[in-house]
């Protein structure tokens, strides 16, 4: 890859960590810019004009281009690698898991992150503690769904690792943040052993 990349991000979000993630294994480096989301700095009037009208992180800059959501962008950077599937039925897949993630875990999971570790039980709102069973429940659920597709298998999509992995692991492993254990998912567990074994593996707060 011979443009430059920039990554705006807030670093200890899965979602950006994902990113530098997919980066990072393919050996491909990026520029980062850091913004303070609890402080709004993704909400003034320059960001939603010039970076993203939505108005949140990450957001992957190509140039004079911009690219938010964070598996548009793990995808942009893990095009034409091994990362993604050439073969129809696993290309697609590999987008299922990617849809799956942005739909079933992480407005579970990384919300409940957030809520407990930046947000604080003792600071939710009324509406955020309503939420919180459904929640763990909806998180649960999703790490049960893996556990179970992991059986008799090493990878999400395949026989090899994908995006969907390192989609999936951003949030995956630091599910215990938010109280989830994963000890009840042990072929999790051995997955994300997996990964983390994986030549030029970064952590997230790498
Ligand atoms: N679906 C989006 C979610 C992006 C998102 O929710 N970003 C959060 C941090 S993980 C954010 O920017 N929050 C700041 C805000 O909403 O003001 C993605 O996958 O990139």
């Amino acid at each position: 890859m011979t443009e430059q990349l920039v990554l705006h991000e807030y670093s200890s979000s899965g979602n950006c960590y994902k990113v530098r993630l997919t980066a990072a294994l393919l050996g491909i480096r990026l520029e980062r810019r850091e913004y303070d989301i609890m402080k709004g700095e993704t909400r003034t009037p320059e960001f939603l004009a010039k970076v993203n009208a939505n108005g949140r992180i990450p957001v992957l800059q190509i140039g004079d281009r911009f690219i938010p959501e964070s598996n548009a962008a793990c995808y942009y950077i893990a095009d034409g690698s091994s990362l993604i599937p050439t073969e129809r039925f696993g290309h697609a897949d590999m987008l299922r898991w990617l849809f799956w993630e942005q739909y079933n875990h992480e407005p579970n999971i990384a919300t409940l992150r957030f809520w407990m570790k930046w947000v604080g039980p003792d600071n939710l709102t009324d509406g955020q503690r309503l939420q919180m069973s459904g929640k763990r429940q909806a998180g649960n659920a999703a790490l049960k769904l893996m556990n179970e597709h992991l059986a008799g298998r090493e990878w999400l999509v395949g026989t090899a690792p994908s995006l969907a992995d390192i989609c999936l692991f951003a949030y995956t492993h630091v599910a215990g943040d938010a109280d989830f254990n994963l000890g009840q998912y042990p072929r999790v567990v051995e997955w994300v052993e997996r990964i983390k074994g994986q030549p030029r593996y970064i952590a997230i707060d790498a």
